[in-house]
């Protein structure tokens, strides 16, 4: 077989990718190693940033995110009982989307299927070869046997874990890594929202953030220690706890329920960089992590594949490499800014276990200035709505 466009992993990056690049006529593969109904089960990102909104409209699958979605104008931060909020739309003009990951999936799986799109589920030993070479050529295993894909590009989208970052070898990659001292237990429940916008609290027991995915889903994280176990957290427990993380107001009026999702996540901030080797492109989660706070994960996803997908088209429509040329610097100038934002969020509300008193009232100096100075709110604003592509 022989397409233009390798792209391995079939999440939300190298769907997006696939589908804006059909639409122009590049052909492509999708390789994922999983089933169809395994990735939709994933419970991840619940927050579109512009640009990720625009990709959806322009990719030609933004018809059910556009009737369904929550705009939201701003956000609610919160500390030790006392809260104020940061308009997003008053300082800069622009909102955010509530619209989960799970459903931006499931919206492209739908349309790739729509448009034939060629998607292989549950490949096994995906291997990438020949990457310096205008014969690069992909292989990898089904139930029916050994394949072999030979392409001009393959767009690594497989993720963390995945095959297309190890490819690039070990003395060309510079790897960047902050593990952070505590995870996030997140919990998806039917449960109306507790607010009608997203809360950030920072208490003395630790970050809580009460977020929804529709009127009648919620989703709601606390942070705990990375040794903690999903299994030691009851539902009753969960609930307990972050009523006491949130202010009163809200712990007063949550509705609480059984949860449909119970999850630990570890915080990590990391960047692999070049994001480019030879004729592999590296896109999304595989060259790149941040933490939840700033919710940039698949925000940031969404940036690469605008770069590159333009910069494909540059290549196919106009013999011009210069935007796959230039792809990894672009790519990673925003990153950058995007994993400094992730952490400045995280470091503000979080509660670390080596911080001094001095850290502390630093932190909440750090909060009470958020509060009272607009041009610290517009800051924050601006990278949370999205720093321009
Ligand atoms: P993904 O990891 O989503 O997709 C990669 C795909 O490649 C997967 O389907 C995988 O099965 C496949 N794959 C892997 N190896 C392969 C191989 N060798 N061959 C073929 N296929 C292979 N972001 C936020 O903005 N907000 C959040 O709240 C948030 N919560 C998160 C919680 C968790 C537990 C995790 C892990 C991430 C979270 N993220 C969040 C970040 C997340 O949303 C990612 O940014 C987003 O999934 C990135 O999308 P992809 O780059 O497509 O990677
Ligand atoms: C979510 O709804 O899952 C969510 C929202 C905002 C974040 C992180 C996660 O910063």
């Amino acid at each position: 077989m022989r397409t233009q466009v390798v792209i391995i992993g079939g999440g939300p990056s190298g769907l997006l990718l696939s589908q804006l690049l059909h639409r122009k006529g590049i052909d492509t593969v999708v390789l994922e190693r999983q089933t169809r109904d395994y990735v939709l089960g994933r419970i991840r990102a619940g927050i579109l940033e512009r640009g990720m909104v625009a990709l959806m409209r322009e990719a030609g699958v933004a018809e059910r995110m556009d009737r369904e979605c929550f705009v939201h104008d701003g956000t609610v931060m919160a500390y030790d009982n006392e809260s104020f909020g940061v308009n997003f739309k008053e300082l800069v003009d622009t909102t955010v989307i509530v619209y989960g990951q799970t459903e931006v999936t499931r919206d492209l799986y739908d349309a790739r299927e729509k448009m034939d799109g060629k998607i292989v589920f549950q490949v096994q030993d995906v291997v990438i070869n020949d990457l310096e070479t205008d014969k690069a050529y992909v292989t990898y295993r089904t139930a029916d046997g050994e394949k072999r894909i030979d392409c001009d590009f393959v767009a690594g989208c497989d993720g963390f874990h995945g095959v297309s970052r190890q490819t690039i070898p070990q003395d060309i990659r510079t790897e960047y890594e902050k593990v952070y001292p505590f995870g996030w237990l997140g919990v998806l429940s039917e449960t109306p929202p507790v607010h009608e916008e997203l809360i950030y609290a920072n208490s003395s027991r630790g970050f809580a953030l009460c977020s929804m995915r529709n009127e009648k889903l919620s989703r709601y994280y606390i942070q705990c220690p990375l040794s903690d176990k999903v299994e030691a957290w009851s539902d009753q427990m969960f609930w307990d706890e972050l009523k006491r993380r949130i202010p009163d107001e809200a712990a007063d009026s949550l509705v609480t329920g059984p949860s449909i999702e119970k999850s630990i996540a570890p915080l990590r901030s990391f960047v692999t960089e070049p994001m480019r080797w030879g004729r592999l492109f590296l896109c999304g989660d595989a060259a790149h992590i941040v933490p939840p706070t700033g919710a940039k994960g698949l925000n940031t996803a969404a940036s690469d594949v605008h770069y590159l997908y333009h910069g494909l088209l540059q290549y196919y429509g106009e013999g011009d490499s210069e935007g796959i040329d230039r792809y990894s610097e672009k790519a990673l100038a925003r990153i950058w800014k995007a994993e400094r934002f992730s952490w400045w969020m995280t470091s503000l509300m979080h509660r670390y276990p080596d911080q001094t008193e001095f850290d502390l009232r630093i932190q909440r100096a750090e909060l009470e200035f958020l509060r009272e100075n607009k041009a610290a709110q517009t800051v924050m604003a601006e990278n949370y709505v999205g720093l321009p592509y």
